[in-house]
């Protein structure tokens, strides 16, 4: 079994919100440091699409590969040791290939695909798959509902993977949208969630791409804003850099500043603690004076054990917030 490096309060329930690849690694630091029944995952899927008639959920299977243990930390998503066969007679038939979807990986997408044609939600496929991978917390999409990120860019809307894929992030974004989410509702277990646990973690992801969609899902940024227990944010950006992704050019196109700061402005109404990288202490005060707390400590999760420290570090905010 796993060993609890350090045993939060039993009694805690936490909710973590959570993008893909930063999301994921802290999410995977809570895996090992609570129990599973404490801990609910809550994942953004407006960067979800269909390709060759299958569903695909990215930012789900990041979080839910990486607490498997398969997940590809080099290609930074899908799953290790992978082939790419099936892509390859796809090409010879003329489909477009530009989103390499792996022969292992297919399958995720194949039996997700069925399960949802028998009728079952997103939210019951994703608690089936992550069983069969041994993963045992709740892993839940945001909403069952269809919501697609698009990307307003100077080369016209593209849906997320488009934007970010197909086109590297190379158009210039001057706006988001979120498809579908004033008719979309809560996943049941998100709900659930936001109502009966004790803490909120925001995980380290990309405050527009990631954290935007799942807060535009109708209810969740007003049940955020009145949560009672401590919520506690990890900056996705360290010193003016964004760890992975795009971030950092998006805040720049959309004239915001690149900087935790920005994060934590982003971020005032519905946090009240600010983790940020220990090269960002002297930006403590600024994040202070937005009615923030900002904490300081090491955010970049390289190793395993960097994102059990983080995990436990974030813990113990939380621990301090909740025993007074
Ligand atoms: N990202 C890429 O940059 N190129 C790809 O070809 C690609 C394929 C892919 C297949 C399955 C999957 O789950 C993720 C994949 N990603 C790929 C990553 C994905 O676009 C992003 O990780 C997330 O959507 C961003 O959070």
């Amino acid at each position: 079994g796993r060993k609890l490096r350090y045993p939060v309060q039993m009694k805690n329930q936490i909710l973590a919100l959570a993008g893909g690849v930063g999301g994921a690694k802290l999410a995977l630091g809570l895996y090992k440091t609570l129990y599973p029944n404490q801990l609910t995952i809550v994942v953004n899927t407006g960067d979800d699409e269909e390709f060759h008639g299958l569903k695909i959920s990215p930012d789900l299977d990041t979080v839910m590969y990486t607490l498997a243990g398969i997940y590809d930390n080099t290609s930074g998503w899908g799953l290790k040791d992978e082939t790419f066969n099936t892509l390859k007679m796809l090409k010879t038939y003329g489909a477009a290939t530009w989103f390499n979807l792996g022969d292992k990986d297919l399958a995720t997408h194949i039996e997700r695909t069925r399960l949802i044609r028998m009728g079952l939600t997103l939210s019951q496929v994703t608690n089936q798959l992550c069983k069969k991978l041994g993963v045992h917390p709740v892993i839940v999409p945001m909403s069952d509902n269809s919501v697609r990120t698009i990307a307003k860019t100077n080369k016209g809307n593209l849906t997320f993977q488009e934007y970010f894929v197909k086109y590297q992030c190379k158009p210039t974004i001057k706006g988001l949208e979120f498809k579908g989410a004033e008719q979309a509702k809560m996943a049941p277990e998100f709900m659930e969630s936001l109502n009966t646990a004790d803490a909120i973690i925001l995980c380290p992801s990309n405050p527009l791409l990631s954290l935007s969609p799942i807060l535009s899902v109708p209810g969740v940024r007003n049940l955020l804003k009145s949560f009672s227990g401590p919520r506690v944010a990890v900056s996705p950006i360290v010193a003016g850099k964004a760890l992975k992704g795009p971030a950092a050019k998006m805040f720049a196109e959309l004239g915001m500043e690149v900087s935790c700061v920005e994060i934590a402005n982003f971020l005032k109404d519905i946090c009240d603690i600010l983790v940020i990288d220990n090269s960002d202490s002297h930006l403590a005060s600024k994040i202070n004076a937005l009615g923030l707390k900002a904490a300081v400590t090491n955010t970049i999760m390289n190793t395993d054990a960097d994102k059990t420290h983080l995990a436990e570090y974030v813990l113990s905010l939380i621990d301090n917030g909740t025993n007074n």
